[in-house]
């Protein structure tokens, strides 16, 4: 069986966790944080990053969430997630990358080193400023997403997509930190309630981070 390696709060194991909760396929999860730099995991991947996936039976270890998930889409057949024609999947692959990188570098990543890194392993307090920098940014990524679904029933055009995926993993991690305002963002809201209530997201809901309780809204599916 596939073998999940991440912890509660890395946005990119979140993406994988609902791609493989999506299509229903089985794995375990391996708790492991990178910044301990354990042999075990580093032997798995050099790079020190979560999240891997590994199958001992078969001998494969992939890393990197977005090769990972394309070698997913290319193994399974159920519920393609990079679909269409091959606009539809330049479209998808657009917004994987900008919520991969943009709102990850933008809002998740501080909010990670603030929120947590500071808390469980520096033992510093959060920065003021760069938390309010990460919030304000939240706002304008937000901004783009109700626009997109203004647009369209999904992020990426008319099916659920692995744009969805990455952007509903960058922001579930945002708003378990307390980074996100939802307030006047309705579409992108529905959108978001809409992904919360999905037999995928139920386990990423009930997960906590040792030492950090997320707000109040954070698992309610209406919240
Ligand atoms: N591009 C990579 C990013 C992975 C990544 O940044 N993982 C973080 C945790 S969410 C990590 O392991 N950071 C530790 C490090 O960079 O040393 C992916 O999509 O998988």
């Amino acid at each position: 069986m596939w073998r999940l390696h991440h912890f509660p709060l890395c946005p990119f194991s979140r993406k994988l966790r609902l791609l493989l909760g999506e299509k229903g396929i089985a794995y375990e999860l391996v708790r492991t944080n990178p910044w301990e730099r354990d042999e075990a995991f580093l032997a798995l991947n050099p790079a020190g990053r979560t999240p891997v996936l590994h199958d001992p039976e078969r001998a494969i270890t992939l890393a990197d969430s977005r090769a990972i998930g394309e070698f997913i889409e290319e193994t399974t057949d159920r519920l393609p997630m990079i679909n269409g024609t091959a606009a539809n999947r330049a479209e998808i692959r657009r917004l994987v990358a900008l919520f991969d990188e943009s709102l990850h570098a933008e809002v998740v990543a501080p909010l990670l080193r603030e929120r947590m890194m500071k808390r469980l392993v520096l033992r510093q307090s959060p920065d003021s400023r760069s938390l309010h920098e990460a919030m304000k940014l939240a706002h304008e990524h937000l901004d783009y997403l109700d626009y997109l679904i203004d647009h369209r029933p999904w992020l990426a055009g008319a099916t659920m997509s692995m744009a969805d995926l990455a952007a509903a993993a960058q922001l579930s991690v945002a708003d378990y930190l307390g980074g996100l305002d939802w307030s006047g963002h309705e579409p992108a809201r529905g959108w978001y309630s809409v992904f919360k209530s999905r037999p995928s997201f139920a386990p990423l809901l009930i997960e906590r981070m040792d030492g950090i309780q997320p707000p109040a809204h954070y698992a309610e599916v209406d919240g």
